[in-house]
């Protein structure tokens, strides 16, 4: 690894230094103001957080280091016949900043092949659990049954400087990350397919194809989707709740494997990645309310304005930050149309897209009528047998440790202190209110 670990060691130093630079110049200045609605809102809009790897435009979507999802698609290296981005290569992105060669994205390849190898213990503990564990349960267990390797555990309790403590949450990134896939794969092979587990495959397939492999699904254009569905969701910005949550529980300098299970916990609730388990569930709904067969667009509607009326949420549609359709369905949809046209969940997809912004801005209480990640991912996991929707939310788990291990990493490496914000009652703001309201 010693060519990722010095790129980035060559680039901390300039990083605390332009830190340093701003705070000494900027430290005093205000960024951002809270009323008091956005306080009780979720603190939506309040710039609170400082994330390198990537920044959320409202308008045009996500950008990893400055880089949009078609740059992405396009510039990052590709597997070998393929024609989608490695998650290697987006790994070393959002670690350095910069663009990967081949050869760079390989060597990351390798070393995660390479540090590959679920302890016993782990399966064991997972095979404990009914099997009737929600496969996200049974993932954020599976990294917590992993934390026992923890190399910054190790450090730390040997006394290592805080200014060093990046190196081995880094060595504890690149463990962790390598492991997922198998982590991931066991529990859906324990649930889903009577405990019949897959070894990892050859040294030459790739991160994703390895775990396509291991989930048991052979076909080439399932490991294209893997690569491209692992980087679409590997990182949104700071503020999102499981990107928070790992850089929240991390600030306490609690090792990479409890951040990142925190994150996964978080990533499980049903407004955030459980969405891409309640789209197709909702879907699946819907066809069976009405009858099967071919839906007519009245259908659709009556369906979507039923679910509103009865208190949920279309799954899949607005978001905390976008105002526009999301870029990672985009791909997806662009996937969809090229490998699948035809397919009927295909077809169902693309008629929500025609028919659920109308309503929702009808109905006038989403900021954003449009598809987000969530809304595409399912029927494309579908197409190629990947059929069981619980098992979505783990996919995305995977991915997103890309994004916010990256960040854990830099967090350590600039030394971001303990978050600790001030909380206050409803009787503080109340009285703060009146006291302010005095002339
Ligand atoms: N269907 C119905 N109502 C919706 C809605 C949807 N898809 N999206 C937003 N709303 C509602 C909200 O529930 C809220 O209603 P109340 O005032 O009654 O509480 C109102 O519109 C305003 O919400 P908002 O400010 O537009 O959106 P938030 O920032 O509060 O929430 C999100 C964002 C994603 C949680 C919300 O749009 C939602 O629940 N969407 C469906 C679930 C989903 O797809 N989540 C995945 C998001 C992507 C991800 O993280 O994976």
């Amino acid at each position: 690894m010693a060519s990722l670990k010095e790129t980035i060691a060559a680039k901390i130093a300039p990083a605390r230094e332009e830190l340093r630079s701003v705070l000494e110049s900027h430290g005093e200045k205000t960024i951002s103001e809270v009323s008091v609605r956005q306080l009780y809102g979720g603190l939506r809009g309040v710039k609170g957080l400082v994330t390198e790897t990537s920044a959320l435009d409202p308008e045009e979507g996500i950008r990893f280091r400055g880089r949009s999802i078609p740059q992405l698609r396009e510039q990052l290296p590709k597997a070998s016949g393929g024609e989608e981005p490695l998650p290697e290569g987006l790994f070393y992105l959002l670690l350095t900043g910069d663009l990967p060669s081949a050869e760079d994205a390989d060597a990351i390849r390798r070393e995660w092949r390479r540090r590959e190898g679920l302890p016993e213990y782990v399966k064991r503990t997972l095979d404990a659990l009914p099997i009737s564990t929600h496969p996200m349960t049974q993932f954020a267990i599976g990294i917590l049954a992993l934390q026992p390797a923890s190399l910054m555990v190790r450090r730390y309790t040997e006394g290592i400087a805080k200014s060093d403590l990046w190196d081995p949450a880094l060595e504890d990134a690149m463990n962790l990350i390598a492991n997922l896939p198998h982590v991931a794969a066991y529990v859906y092979r324990r649930t889903y397919r009577d405990g019949d587990h897959l070894p990892p495959g050859p040294a030459r397939l790739c991160w994703s194809g390895n775990f396509a492999h291991m989930l048991g699904f052979s076909s080439p254009e399932f490991a294209e989707l893997m690569r491209l569905y692992l980087v679409l969701h590997s990182d949104h910005e700071g503020g999102n709740v499981s990107a928070h949550a790992v850089h929240l529980v991390g600030s306490s300098l609690s090792d990479p494997y409890r951040a990142l299970a925190s994150g996964i916990n978080g990533l499980a609730g049903p407004l955030h990645g459980l969405a891409n388990q309640e789209v197709l569930r909702w879907i699946r709904q819907m066809r069976e309310a009405l009858g099967g067969g071919t839906l007519t667009r009245d259908q659709v509607k009556k369906y979507c304005w039923e679910t509103l009326s009865s208190g949920r949420v279309i799954p899949g549609y607005g978001h905390a930050v976008l105002r526009q359709t999301d870029p990672r369905y985009l791909a997806q949809r662009d996937f969809a149309q090229r490998h699948m046209a035809d397919d009927e969940l295909v077809q169902i997809v693309a008629m929500l897209y025609e028919i659920v912004p109308e309503i929702l801005r009808q109905q006038g209480k989403a900021k954003n009528p449009w598809p987000n990640v969530d809304a595409h991912s399912g029927v494309l996991l579908v197409h190629y047998g990947l059929v069981e929707h619980e098992f979505f939310p783990v996919l995305f788990g995977v991915s997103r440790a890309l994004g916010t291990l990256s960040s854990l990493v830099w967090d350590r490496a600039l030394a971001l202190p303990l978050e600790r914000p001030k909380s206050v009652t409803t009787e503080w703001i109340r009285s703060w209110a009146e006291l302010s309201a005095t002339p």
